[in-house]
């Protein structure tokens, strides 16, 4: 059976005692490297002056490999091109990219790093799956040196419309990058639509009748492939007695009072505050819920060395202040602004525990939020999903409430109908949701893409 090496930004470390506090990706990729006994290879996460060569250690069934970046690095791929360039663009966010030479070739350089310090380590028929808009580069300089290897790419993020890739003087580049893979996969057919749309219309590239792509010499195959949950881990988490403590605790503090939820990650993608400002003329237009309501709003910090991202906090800080400054008693709040991360147990039992879950990003890839909550909730009572249809998670998650997060009228609609929901509704669509849950987790998801890359045929150039 052939290796896998997998290729990532950061890498999960696996730790047994807290399976719960580590993403379902982590798990699924730690079952595929054991059974493959594969290499996943990364950053370390350290930054240093002068970093070596690879190191590697043994983790379970597997090796662990990573390097350090230089702080010019760290400035120029991490937080320049990867978090300032190419994030809020394929999110649509043009507003907020930065468009920097030095970054691009900080890019491009610590992309090639990444390709050099790896290449020594490649065996013949290793399968390489590499994840993301961090190193979409990296299979260009493993083509240069001579890997004719298997080589797939996922990109966890949305692919951008062509007029917003165009903004990037480095598109080109970038694009062809891609079509040094053997496979490239996104979330969404509409992600695949719009890479497919920039290859004809504005490579000169061709869609060929068997659905693989060809341009910059060579052809390539593309496709959707829906990140899933571990269903099964998830839902034991969220029962498990840690779970129900947090639960029993959360509605002891919620005096009978109904609880909406939303957990991301504090970024500008996310809808934190068009979700704040429908909240706020929910309050406004139904005083029914004055005292009976609130909003629990778990929002860790996330690359606070970005300038946009300390910008959008004291945003977030300003409209939540007004809010509660506007409506709360001396015994309610309206919005529990949480600026920490939990494990995803404790979130487990969070979810239960909400009579709503608020899950509405102006875009993202897939949010696997949404299918946590979705997870989570019990047939008894089970809470209500309202879901952006941007986001990629919409296309699977029918049973949600869909909705347009930047209209804060649809979106007050949306939260009042859930609050109102029947029972008999609630279970129907609670059903749809396990459904579709059931039907792609991560596990079929990994192997889906990793079976797609095996079965490739070999492409024109590999190698060359
Ligand atoms: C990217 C794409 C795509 C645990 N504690 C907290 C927390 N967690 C866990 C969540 C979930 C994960 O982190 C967050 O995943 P998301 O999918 O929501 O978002 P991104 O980090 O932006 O991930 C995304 C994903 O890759 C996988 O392909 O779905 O579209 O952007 O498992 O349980 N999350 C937060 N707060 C915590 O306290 N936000």
């Amino acid at each position: 059976m052939s290796r896998l090496v997998v290729v990532s930004n950061r890498v999960g470390v696996p730790d047994r005692k807290d399976r719960g506090a580590q993403g379902g990706l982590a798990v699924a990729m730690y079952a595929a490297l054991r059974r493959h006994s594969g290499v996943w290879f990364g950053w370390s996460g350290e930054v240093s002056e002068h970093p070596g060569a690879a190191s590697f250690r043994e983790a379970d069934g597997f090796t662990i490999a990573t390097i350090d970046l230089t702080p010019d690095d760290y400035d120029e791929y991490y937080n320049g091109y990867a978090n300032r360039s190419l994030w809020p663009l394929f999110h649509n966010r043009m507003g907020h990219t930065a468009y920097d030479r030095l970054y691009d070739r900080g890019y491009f350089r610590v992309n090639a790093r990444f390709a050099h310090a790896m290449a020594p380590h490649l065996r013949e028929g290793d399968l390489i799956w590499v994840h993301d808009y961090h190193l979409i580069a990296c299979a260009e300089e493993l083509r240069r040196m001579g890997t004719s290897n298997r080589i797939g790419f996922f990109l966890h993020i949305p692919f951008p419309p062509a007029d917003l890739l165009l903004t990037l003087s480095s598109h080109e580049a970038l694009v062809r990058g891609l079509f040094a893979y053997d496979l490239v996969g996104f979330q969404t057919e509409a992600d695949v639509r719009a890479f497919r749309d920039y290859v004809v219309n504005e490579a000169g590239g061709v869609l060929h009748g068997d659905g693989s792509l060809e341009a910059f010499g060579r052809t390539i195959r593309t496709g959707a492939f829906p990140i899933g949950l571990d269903l099964d881990e998830f839902r034991a988490l969220a029962a498990s007695p840690e779970a129900s403590r947090q639960e029993r605790r959360m509605h002891r503090s919620l005096a009978g009072r109904k609880m909406m939820i939303a957990v991301d990650r504090l970024d500008y993608t996310k809808g934190v505050d068009n979700r704040f400002l429908a909240f706020e003329r929910l309050l406004a237009d139904y005083p029914e819920h004055h005292g009976n309501l609130l909003l629990l709003q778990i929002a860790p910090p996330s690359r606070g060395e970005v300038p946009e991202y300390e910008a959008m906090r004291g945003e977030v800080e300003h409209v939540c202040g007004r809010i509660n400054g506007r409506f709360a008693h001396v015994d309610w709040v309206p919005i529990r602004y949480v600026n920490r991360g939990y494990p995803r147990r404790t979130l487990g039992g969070l979810f239960r525990a909400a009579h709503v879950g608020l899950v509405t990003p102006l875009k993202d890839g897939m949010n696997l939020v949404a299918k946590e909550f979705a997870a989570a909730q019990t047939e008894e009572d089970p809470g209500v999903l309202v879901l952006s249809r941007f986001a990629g998670a919409a296309r699977e998650l029918e049973g949600a409430v869909i909705v347009n997060p930047y209209d804060p009228a649809v979106l007050m609609d949306a939260m009042q109908r859930a609050l109102n929901m029947p029972l008999g509704e609630r279970r129907e669509r609670r059903d749809a949701m396990s459904a579709a849950l059931r039907r792609n987790t991560v596990a079929d998801w990994r192997d889906r893409f990793v079976s797609a890359l095996r079965e490739t045929p070999r492409t024109l150039l590999g190698g060359g």
